[in-house]
């Protein structure tokens, strides 16, 4: 089987050159719309995490339904109880566990994505890009397929998503690099500081040294952690900051970004390309042959190992 290997977004200038096959689209644009469809975008995005009717009686804003479309988020139906316990609110942060859970969950969508690819008649060689944000010129600006309302047919563009505001507030899409902070010099809202990779100068995956802060590289050690605590190294900085410069707040409401939400950011498909480039750093850190992921039973095997929630994706045709 050929490998499928990860490409960069902004490769052909960031456009839908890369993206587009062939064929025709088997469904419609907003396709696996179905909230209990456990093959669906909005079932990846519950995976990660939800706010499907938990507002009480008078729901508003962050709870799904009453987001800013497009997209049009559902609140239902739901799947039955026992596949929600399974499979929802399952993301790992602050965790040891952030990095090789976010793989699962890119690896899981990557392959119902393939399927469809391949049924469209593209190459089965596809695979998710990644956006790379420290890489030259203007590259930590969002890929320009991102932020086109349509395509290039004229139809709606189902990677165009509405809060998804920005560092600044107005829908610019730019992450405060290095080279995006210089390129806004005297920029007021770079509250969280500037984006590195200095993570990838760690040497141990948890715990510290001279070349690592606490709690290292990769989190602190955790039984099944759905949040809260302190990040690790590639989480704070780089994953988290890149969350909430893209996801922003809406000025007026305050509401915050799709990407500034756990609970909402699996519903903005750039979700998916920044997690690939937090997954590619990983992959980078890796290459240094000092630099070594755990080998502790519960680290390998996961929180399962202890009779804690087992780890599990949805997979085209069937679990894993
Ligand atoms: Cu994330």
């Amino acid at each position: 089987m050929a490998q499928d290997t990860r490409k960069n977004a902004w490769i052909n200038n960031g456009t839908f050159a890369i993206s587009t096959c062939s064929g025709t689209p088997r469904r419609s644009r907003y396709a696996g719309q179905a909230l209990d469809d456990t093959a669906s975008w909005y079932f990846f995005a519950t995976i990660h995490g939800q706010y499907v009717n938990q507002q009480g009686p008078t729901p508003g804003y962050p709870d799904w339904g009453y987001l800013p479309a497009p997209p049009p988020v559902p609140n239902s139906p739901k799947p039955s109880t026992s596949v929600v316990k399974q499979y929802w609110g399952q993301c790992q942060h602050q965790s040891w566990y952030f990095a090789p859970w976010h793989r699962g969950h890119l690896l899981a969508l990557e392959a119902h994505i393939r399927a469809e690819v391949v049924a469209a008649g593209g190459p089965a060689t596809w695979a998710l890009p990644y956006w790379n944000y420290f890489g030259p010129g203007n590259d930590y600006t969002i890929p320009l397929a991102f932020i086109q309302a349509t395509l290039p047919d004229g139809t709606p563009n189902a990677l165009f998503v509405e809060a998804r505001y920005g560092p600044d507030g107005d829908g610019k899409i730019y992450i405060p690099t290095a080279a995006g902070g210089a390129g806004h010099p005297g920029d007021p809202n770079f509250v969280y500081g500037i984006v590195t990779q200095d993570c990838l100068k760690n040497t141990i995956y948890n715990g510290s040294n001279a070349a690592t802060k606490a709690p290292g590289f990769g989190g602190p050690k955790t039984s099944f952690w759905h949040g809260g605590g302190n990040s690790g190294n590639l989480e704070s900085n780089t994953h988290n900051l890149v969350h909430v410069y893209v996801g922003g707040a809406q000025p007026g409401s305050g509401n915050g970004g799709l990407m500034s939400d756990p609970s909402l950011a699996g519903l903005d498909p750039i979700f998916y390309l920044h997690h690939a480039n937090i997954d590619r750093m990983w992959a980078e850190w890796n290459s240094a042959p000092a630099n070594k992921n755990p080998t502790d039973n519960a680290w390998l095997k996961g929180p399962a190992a202890s009779g804690a929630h087992e780890f599990v994706m949805p997979m085209p045709g069937g679990r894993a």
